[in-house]
Order: C-alpha cells, then structure tokens, then sequence
C-alpha cells in the first residue's frame, strides 16, 4: 500500500506527529500547531470582515436529534462514536459525539431566526470532530479525530448565499495557494460527489504528483432549503409571508498540512513554506577547536535578536550535545526554510552564510545585510515553492478525448482532464470500469475555469455530447 502512504516516517521525524497508542489518533506537537495557528488567525480574520461570528456548540450529540436527519445520517452511521457510560453505570441514553454539527446547530437555529430582521445568520466554530474510519488511517489524511472550522450560515435569499459560498471558496484557495503554497484547482462538484443533503458543493481540489492522486482540499456547499425544511428554519419574510431560509455550510481541516506534507515533502524529509514555519530561520554555531567559541555564540543570539525585531520566526539551536553535521539534517528533516551557520570565518569577516531548504542554493551575507537578504530570500522561497507545485502539477495534467486515452492517463497517474456529458450513471459506469487495487476513478471537480468546449465535443466515456470539462482521477 506504499502508493497511498503519506510519508508517516517523515512527520514523526520532523517532529509534527508523535503515534498514540489509540489507532488512527495523533498527537499534534508545536511544529504542527503552528502551522494551524497560523492558517487560522488568516482565516478568523477574514470571515469577521465578513460579518461571520464565532460560537461554540457542544461535542455531544442525543440520538434523537441525531436521526432527525436520518436520510443523510445513515450512510455515515457507522462512524459516529457514541459514549455509552460514565464510570461503571451504563448511561440511561447513549450520546453521540459530533461527526459534524448541523443536527447540534440547526435546532438552534430553528428557534433563533423569526422574521427577516435575524437574518443573516452566520456563525462559524473551531473545534474537533470524531469520525470512527475504518479504512487505513494516515496522520491529517485520514483521523479518527481532527480539528476544523465549520462555517454555518442561513440568509433570507439564494442570491446570498451563492455569493457567499465563492467568497468562503476564494479564502480557502488563499489559505492553499498563498500560504501552504500549493496550487488547486476551484469547481463545482458532479451530482455523485457532492455533500448529499445539500444544493451544490464547490471545492479547492490539490493534486500529490508521486501517487497520482487528487485531494480534496476543502468545501464550501450551498445548503439551499433542504435543511432549513428538516429543522424548520424558517421567518417572517418583509411582506409578512412564511418563508424558508437558505444556507451554506463549509469547512477546512487539519487535512490541509498533509496535503502540504506531501506536496512539498522530499528525500531529506518536510518542506515548510515560510509563511507557515514556527521557526522560519534556525541559527547554528559551528565552533571549531581553537576558535572563539564565545564570540560565534554571542554572534548567533545577536542574528536571531535582529531577525526576531524585524519580524521574522528565528531561533538558534545551541545544544551542546550535538553536533553541527547533526543539527543540519535534523533541520533539514523538520523543514527549516532557511539555515544560517556561523563559524570562525563568518565571525572574522562580519558575515554568515544561509542555506535554503528547497534548493539548498548557499549564500554568504554580509552582517549588514541580514535583514534585507532574509526577507528577499524568504519571499523567493514561499514564491518557489508555489511555482515547483504547480510546474510539477501541470506537467501531471492530461486532457483526454476518449476512452482508451483515459485509461492510458490513469495508468500513468495523471491528473485528467476530459470533456463529459455530466450523467450521473456515466460517472457510476466509469467508477465500476476501472475498479482494481488502486482504488476506481472518479471525479474530482468541473473547473469554474473552463477551457473552451467546442460544439460538437463527445463525451469521453459515453460518447454522448459533452456539456463540461471535468477532472477526473484517483483520490484520497
Ligand atoms: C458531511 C458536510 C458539511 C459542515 C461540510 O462538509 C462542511 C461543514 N458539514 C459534512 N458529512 C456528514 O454529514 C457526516 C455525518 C455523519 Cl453522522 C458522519 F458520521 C460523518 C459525516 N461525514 C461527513
């Protein structure tokens, strides 16, 4: 099962994931944290300017509330976890722990919203959630616990909340692009592949070149009035009329560091973007037997004092039972943007020489330079890092017309891209065909961005007209 295996020697190496005793459970050390906390203090921020407030409902759910959407519930039955007893007595009834909140949230929101005026409703919570998965549990892919924020909101009209649903879109591809520093795609979801209770779904879909695969970075869904029927979310509308409200609901995980684990990951071990790196710049001392070993330290806390005023994340590794070679490649393993080292001769001529993770290009700058060089390389590390995904994505990019090329790029791990008539069946019929070990195709979204369709294109698979360009691969 190699092929689908995210490097899980890598993360616990790297200090992000340390292995609990409970499968498919991890703890999440600062090296992972922070990297979260940074995704999410841009995240929290933007959606306040969007009039978007914070909550917090419980972690439990009652079986009754929990069935009220039995339809969609029960496809997912057997992954929610219940707690049955407290110390020894069995509880009188079972609770649930939320896989996701809308039957925790929406009861509340029934009871909240009465006429036009409680409107828009939008709410948004951090939290965890618990999905007992069977299928082989990898860390941030696949947990049986993980974190995320869920978006929850409920307007008095469409127009709104389709709006809504790309404004979350377009700050999901940000997160990706802008700070983890992966290209993704932004489309709409087939009718197979959406959330089910739901109206439509669009998402930020990645692509890990060494597998072939397609993720699914993260969802925004436009509810529409399915479950504002269910729950009764309904008001007074401006002409005195009942009406129902409309709503979208959208989510990002801790899932996004594996996509970022994986993308940037390489034979050394992780590659953190700077915009995300707890430590953006580490510091070595590379004393020698007779050097002024005093001096060299006394130099390194005063690089790591300059870049942290600037505003840089520096730190300066002075354990004194390693050594240099070995802190370089434990560095290099944790995924260090930048490696400044300071010996004798850097010392003597009022420099230091800087290492880069992903290139390993090395660099002598004058002491004062520093600040200036730092920021330029940093910069031109986060842009590179963008620009090697995307070179390496695109060149996995196969548009096919026909059958036979689809099977051809599927062989090859390419991520397709295929003109298809949008039938539901035709998109069961291609899963079934090309079912085996490596798990079936299926597809991953249809491109807001579309290429241009000529009239009389066939679909690849049916041979029918083609109404849309539409990815199409292997996925996590
Ligand atoms: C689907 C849908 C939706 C709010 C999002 O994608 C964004 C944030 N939720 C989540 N989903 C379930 O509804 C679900 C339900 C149960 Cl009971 C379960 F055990 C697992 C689930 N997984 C996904």
């Amino acid at each position: 099962m190699f092929y689908l295996t995210l490097p899980c020697q890598v993360v616990v190496s790297g200090e992000m994931i340390e292995y609990y005793d409970i499968s498919g459970c991890y703890i999440m050390r600062p090296w992972t944290m922070s990297i979260w906390e940074i995704m999410q203090a841009f995240f929290d921020a933007e959606i306040k300017k969007m009039k978007i407030k914070n909550c917090y409902f419980p972690l439990f759910v009652s079986p009754g509330v929990l069935q009220k959407e039995k339809d969609h519930v029960e496809g997912f039955a057997p992954e929610v976890a219940w707690v049955t007893k407290s110390g020894e007595s069995d509880l009188e009834v079972p609770i649930a722990i939320r896989p996701t909140s809308e039957t925790v949230m929406y009861p509340y929101y029934s009871k909240w919203i009465r006429g036009h005026r409680d409107l828009p409703l939008k709410l948004n919570q951090w939290c965890n959630v618990v999905r007992w998965e069977f299928s082989n549990p990898t860390p941030f892919i696949r947990s049986r616990e993980f974190l995320w924020q869920e978006g929850h909101t409920a307007f008095a009209t469409k127009m709104e909340a389709d709006q809504e649903v790309l404004e979350i879109l377009e700050l999901y591809r940000r997160i990706y692009e802008e700070f983890l520093a992966i290209p993704v795609v932004k489309g709409k979801k087939s009718e197979l592949e959406k959330f089910a209770g739901g109206l439509y779904t669009t998402s930020v879909e990645a692509f890990i070149p060494h597998t072939g695969r397609g993720i699914q970075g993260a969802t925004s869904h436009c509810l529409g009035q399915n479950f504002a029927k269910m729950f009764e979310i309904n008001f007074e509308n401006e002409k005195g009329e009942k009406a129902m409200v409309w709503q979208n609901s959208w989510a990002y995980s801790t899932r996004t560091i594996g996509v970022m684990v994986m993308v940037h990951g390489d034979d050394k071990g992780l590659v953190m973007p700077p915009k995300v790196a707890a430590s953006q710049i580490v510091v070595i001392p590379v004393p020698y037997k007779d050097a002024d070993t005093k001096g060299i330290f006394d130099a390194c806390a005063a690089t790591v004092e300059t870049l942290t005023e600037s505003g840089f994340r520096a730190e300066a590794d002075f354990r004194d039972n390693y050594s240099p070679g070995w802190k370089y490649s434990h560095w290099e393993m944790k995924g260090v943007p930048l490696r400044i080292e300071i010996g004798p001769k850097d010392l003597a001529n009022n420099q230091v020489r800087a290492v880069r993770r992903d290139n390993s290009a090395k660099i002598d700058i004058p002491t004062a330079n520093l600040v200036e060089q730092v920021k330029y390389m940093l910069d031109n590390i986060q842009q590179n890092l963008l620009e090697a995904a995307k070179q390496k994505r695109d060149a996995c990019i196969q548009v096919v017309k026909t059958w036979d090329e689809f099977i051809e790029a599927l062989s090859q791990k390419k991520l397709i891209l295929a003109p298809w008539c949008d039938e539901e069946e035709v998109e069961k019929d291609v899963k079934t065909r090309t079912k085996g070990e490596m798990g079936a195709a299926k597809t991953l979204c249809s491109p807001f961005d579309q290429p241009e369709l000529p009239e009389d294109t066939l679909c690849f698979a049916s041979g029918r007209p083609a109404k849309k360009w539409t990815y199409w691969g292997r996925s996590y």
